[in-house]
Order: structure tokens, then C-alpha cells, then sequence
């Protein structure tokens, strides 16, 4: 059994850069069956919302919806954070920037690891800088050739470059280099933080063993928090972190995610609106994809191959979607009204590209209270046409991945509503 499972997540795990399409399940836009979205402007006792206010009032109660049946409850104990510098080089990329290393211990969970914070400063800046917040999929030795960056010693996914027995070698730098343009988000005068997404739970069925979900929750409620509501509490971890970084201005700090690791950058900018800005790449099911479409990857599909991803409560919904209490354009619509940015790719329909611009599309509703646009486009655009206002959405060509052409809409994105509010 634990030998089919871990043979079904390498399968998927390959699925990370692919335009692979598992087989048996609707691409067909014309065979969506009809289905009928939860309100958005309304409380969940039932009662119509008009006013920013009234929306506000009612947030934690969506929020509470989305952590009993989704995501899981996200621990609310204070946990004591200590920071540790590792290495710092202030002439770091050719002296393009300042390189920092830091351990964030948890002061009263000494069995835990750390998280491993890498962050780049451009050199080069006037003032305290906004900074990209994401987890990376591989180690932040992955995500650049600089030989500086510390390998992870963490449990690491077999299929990345260099990985030998779950453990990164010096053959897995710069795996992913092509989907972390530094040079070009320091040049354009961002800072980028980055810590790898195994360092609070490995991401396979058992790995809560060796996480955060070890110490906080309780594993026998079936609204306890998932792999994904670990990932989403990182980035906030990252970000109490990087308040302290003088250098920084942590009030605009953009989150943002790929993949599952997109589904966890929506879920944290949603719990955490210290979160200046949202993007969710290709982020698909449980992420920026309304739920009931059925198209592409399903939620009985999502809770199969990844158990551990969502709280036990769930899995109830897997073959009656219809029954679970929120949608995910309700996800999207707790960011409001700060700038949010979805992104899909025509090589993803296992993401539902068109599920991802509808739900977009819905929760533009929200930034109309708040006197805002968010988005303005009344349907799915063509390929490479980015839209929207303070919602920004594009379909762009090629495979499942970040790409140059995501990141320069992001920063074009940040340049615009992040920078200059
Ligand atoms: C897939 C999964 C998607 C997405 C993706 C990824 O296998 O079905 O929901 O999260 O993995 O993270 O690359």
C-alpha cells in the first residue's frame, strides 16, 4: 500500500513541469455540468452584504468555513520564534546584492528544525525595499547557482537533480533556477525571500511526523490543519521574521506561490492580511479553481493523491461538491482589497484555467465595496493577454511552471499597485 502511494506521488511529483493531462478526466468546456456558486456578498448566517464593513464583520466566520472544511484550523498558540543569522555577504551575485541566511528556531519546540530563510537585498536601493515572499519546492540551493546559498540537510523529493536517497547533494543547485529570475527582481528593486517548503513538513503522507503539525493541532480532529495550512503558517513565520529586517519594508510584502505551493501562498495571504499582495501561479485545484467546475483535477482526485494536504472534514466532500460550504472565488475574495494576481498557462488544463479566471472574476465583486476594480474583463482572455485592475489575471503560452514572461507581469504587477499604492 505505502508503496502504491509513494509510486502515485512520484507520478505527480513529475507532473510539476509538465503539460501532462491525467487521463479520465474533463478538458471538455462544453461537458462543465451546470453548478450554482455559494453567495459571495452574504454572511454565513445568510444575511446580504453591502458595505466593506459588513464584509469585514463577517471574514472570520468565512475564514473559520474555509479552516473547518478546507484547509484545517490553522493553531492559533503564539509559538516564540528566535533568529539566527547563518551567513551573510554583502557582495553577493557579483555585488548586485546582499545575501542573508537566517534560522528561525521555535524557541519552545526544540525538536523542531529550522526554517531556513535565504534573502536577497539589491545593493543598489534607496530606502527600505517591498520583497516577493515565496517557498520553493527543492531546497533554496535550488533556486539560483550561487554557490553561497546553504544546501538543505531536509528530506528533499527524489525526482529534483542531485537528490540521492531524499537528501540534496551539491548537484541539486540552481534545479530551479529558470523559475527564480534574482538578478532581474533585484535589478528592478525588489528583495526576494525564499525558504523551502519541507522545512516545516515534508511533503508526503507522513512527513507531519517530522513538521510543525507534530507540535501544534491535534491530529485526531478532522478540522485539523493540513500539509497546506503548515506551508500558508511558514509564510507567516517568514514574514515575523522579516519585520525585524531594517532594510525591508515589510508592509509590502507580496506573497506568492507555484502550484500547491500557490494553493498555500492563497490560503496565507487570506489568513494574514499583512500580506500587501497575493500571486497564485497555476495554483489549480484547492487553490485559485472554483471547486465545482468539474474540469481538470478534482477535489475526490486532490484528496486521493495527496491525503495530507487538507483536513480530514474534506474528504466528506469528495464526491459531493456541491455540499461544501464555500468556493474558492470566496478564497480569493478574503485578499480584497489588496492586489491579487492569478496566473494560468494554456500546457495546465489540470488546473482549469478557465476555473481560475471565473473565480477571479467572482471575487472582483468584493473590490467593488471597496470602491476598487478588480477585475474588469467579463471573460477569459486569449493567450499571453494579461487583464484585469487590482485583479490581474493571465493565460499564458507553455507548460505548468513559473516562467520570465509570469515574472515580468508580477513585477510589472508590484511596479504598479504594490510601489505606488
Ligand atoms: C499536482 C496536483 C496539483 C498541483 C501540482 C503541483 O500533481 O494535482 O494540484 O498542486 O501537483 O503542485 O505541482
Amino acid at each position: 500500500m505505502r508503496l502504491k502511494v509513494n509510486c502515485l506521488l512520484c507520478c505527480l511529483l513529475l507532473y510539476m513541469e509538465t503539460t501532462a493531462q491525467p487521463a479520465g478526466y474533463n478538458y471538455d468546456e462544453s461537458k462543465v455540468a451546470p453548478y450554482t456558486l455559494p453567495t459571495l456578498l452574504q454572511t454565513t448566517t445568510g444575511n446580504r452584504i453591502t458595505t466593506a464593513a459588513q464584509w469585514e464583520a463577517n471574514r472570520p466566520a468565512l475564514l473559520n468555513l474555509f479552516a473547518e472544511h478546507e484547509y484545517g484550523q490553522t493553531p492559533t498558540t503564539p509559538v516564540a520564534l528566535r533568529f539566527q543569522i547563518r551567513s551573510i555577504d554583502n557582495q553577493a551575485l557579483g555585488g548586485l546584492a546582499i545575501r542573508k541566511q537566517m534560522a528561525i528556531y521555535f524557541t519552545d519546540y526544540p525538536q523542531l528544525a529550522p526554517i531556513m530563510v535565504l534573502l536577497y537585498l539589491p545593493k543598489n536601493k534607496i530606502g527600505r525595499v517591498p520583497v516577493f515572499v515565496g517557498l520553493n519546492f527543492f531546497g533554496n540551493h535550488s533556486i539560483s547557482n550561487d554557490p553561497g546559498i546553504l544546501l538543505s540537510n531536509r528530506w528533499v523529493h527524489n525526482e529534483a537533480k542531485g537528490v540521492v536517497n531524499n537528501r540534496a547533494t551539491e548537484a541539486s543547485r540552481g534545479y530551479q533556477a529558470h523559475q527564480w529570475p534574482v538578478e532581474t527582481i533585484l535589478n528592478r528593486g525588489y528583495a526576494l525571500a525564499t525558504a523551502y517548503y519541507g522545512d516545516v513538513e515534508p511533503d508526503h503522507p507522513t512527513g507531519w511526523k517530522q513538521g510543525v503539525r507534530s507540535a501544534l493541532g491535534d491530529t485526531t480532529k478532522t478540522n485539523n490543519w493540513g500539509a497546506l495550512g503548515a506551508w500558508a503558517w511558514q509564510l507567516s513565520r517568514m514574514l515575523d521574521y522579516l519585520q525585524t529586517e531594517p532594510d525591508l519594508d515589510a508592509k509590502r510584502a507580496i506573497v506568492l506561490g507555484h502550484s500547491r505551493i500557490g494553493k498555500a501562498a492563497l490560503w496565507a495571504g487570506a489568513q494574514d492580511t499583512r500580506f500587501a499582495g497575493v500571486i497564485s501561479n497555476e495554483s489549480g485545484e484547492g487553490g485559485a479553481a472554483l471547486a465545482r467546475r468539474n474540469y481538470g483535477e478534482t477535489v475526490e482526485r486532490i484528496n486521493t493523491s495527496f491525503p495530507h494536504w487538507f483536513c480530514g472534514k474534506f474528504k466528506t466532500y469528495n464526491k459531493n461538491v456541491s455540499a461544501l460550504p464555500v468556493d474558492q472565488h470566496q478564497l480569493l475574495a478574503l485578499i480584497a482589497p489588496r492586489p491579487l494576481y492569478v496566473a494560468s498557462a494554456e500546457g495546465d488544463q489540470w488546473s482549469d484555467p478557465n476555473g481560475e479566471f471565473l473565480s477571479a472574476k467572482a471575487a472582483g465583486a468584493l473590490y467593488k465595496l471597496y470602491g476598487k476594480t478588480g477585475m474588469d474583463a467579463d471573460k477569459q482572455p486569449g493567450v499571453n493577454q494579461p487583464v484585469g485592475q487590482r485583479i490581474r489575471y493571465h493565460y499564458r503560452t507553455g507548460k505548468h511552471s513559473v516562467t520570465d514572461y509570469d515574472w515580468e507581469q508580477y513585477l510589472k504587477f508590484a511596479d504598479e499597485l504594490i510601489t505606488r499604492p
